[in-house]
């Protein structure tokens, strides 16, 4: 069986965006394919954490993914920093990427920004440790939002340079998953800028923690264009935000932006955003107030993830083993 590795970070207000581009396709995928979802606290660290912060998201993101339908025995759920293969093949995977590659990532730049002399060294190795996660376990399918094509294509090339530095097959090709209507969703307050956990604004995004009434508020206020909804989706082409509001409905109702478009193309704003409002409280409701219960038990949770750390050590470790042997790491 084919085998998926995705992960999540803990850096706090889990969204829209996160749940549409990846957590939702992760449940829809277990029972197709052998899953392990990781909670990469390590990639979080990248920028400032308050070590409590970490810990207490570590669990929430943790009890997002059981909220949301992923089913612990059947998927592997575990935080990154218990499994030490992760770091391990990181530190290998340095010496296989070269600065030129790293240099290209746009995600580097974006959240670098001005301040690039002072970004963290490991936000600048962020994708090789990516490439690790992923290839620690051979994992074939990469379910992501759109946002993580290009660190996918690098883990592509480390995987293909260590190949042949070391004229071997031992790593297979890593293929992108990108699912559903929703890959990208975009902030509600600039259609340009994707939906993020780091925006300083809260009212860009929906969160898993947003009350009913904050998610109104959220849609009521989104940013839009005064034109009603166009017919077809020819016609959100230069609109973004109409563009970002319908493939999120889309993506909620499990339709196409088509289909919304012939049901509300022609009216306004003034009737789509409570529908859309209504729609998103009907499927995040019930995963908020299950995320709440899983979280007044965080034993439960810590349980959860020492299992599932247990697992996924039973497959990272054999395969590390077979890496440290093929680059000449003694272990004696
Ligand atoms: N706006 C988005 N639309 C669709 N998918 C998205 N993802 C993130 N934002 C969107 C997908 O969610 C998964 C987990 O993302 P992550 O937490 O590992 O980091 P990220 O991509 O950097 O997400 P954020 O929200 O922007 O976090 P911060 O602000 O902390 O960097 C990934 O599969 C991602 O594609």
């Amino acid at each position: 069986m084919d085998r998926i590795f995705s992960g999540v970070q803990p850096t706090g207000n889990l969204h829209l965006g996160n749940y549409l581009g990846a957590i939702r396709n992760f449940v829809d995928l277990q029972n197709k394919y052998e899953c392990i979802y990781c909670v990469v606290d390590l990639h979080a660290m990248t920028v400032w954490q308050e070590p409590k912060k970490l810990a207490s998201n570590t669990r929430e993101v943790t009890a997002s993914f059981l909220a949301a339908g992923i089913n612990p025995e059947s998927s592997i759920i575990f935080n990154q920093s218990q499994v030490l293969a992760h770091a391990q093949l990181a530190w290998i995977f340095n010496c296989v990427a070269r600065l030129g590659w790293l240099n290209r990532m746009t995600q580097f730049k974006e959240k670098a920004g001005k301040q690039r002399e002072n970004a963290s060294v490991g936000l600048y190795a962020y994708p090789n440790l990516m490439a690790a996660d992923i290839l620690t376990y051979k994992a074939n399918h990469v379910p992501v939002g759109e946002d993580q094509k290009q660190h996918l294509e690098l883990t592509r090339d480390i995987a293909q340079k260590f190949n042949n530095d070391f004229g071997v097959e031992f790593f297979p090709e890593v293929e992108p998953l990108i699912i559903g209507e929703a890959t990208r969703v975009m902030s509600l307050r600039d259609g340009s800028k994707k939906m993020s956990k780091s925006d300083l604004s809260d009212q860009s995004r929906i969160t898993f923690t947003d009350t009913e009434d904050e998610i109104s508020r959220k849609i009521r206020r989104a940013k839009t264009d005064p034109e009603a909804l166009p017919m077809d989706i020819s016609g959100l082409k230069s609109r973004p935000e109409a563009a970002n509001l319908v493939g999120i409905f889309a993506a909620l109702s499990g339709q196409t932006s088509s289909e919304v478009l012939k049901d509300f193309g022609g009216r306004g704003f003034g009737d789509f955003k409570p529908a859309l409002a209504d729609l998103a409280i009907e499927k995040l409701a019930p995963i908020s107030s299950e995320m709440r219960r899983l979280l007044a038990d965080p034993g439960h949770i810590d349980a959860v993830l020492a299992d599932g750390a247990e697992r996924a050590r039973a497959i990272a470790d054999p395969i590390l083993a077979e890496i440290t042997e093929i680059v000449g790491l003694v272990s004696a």
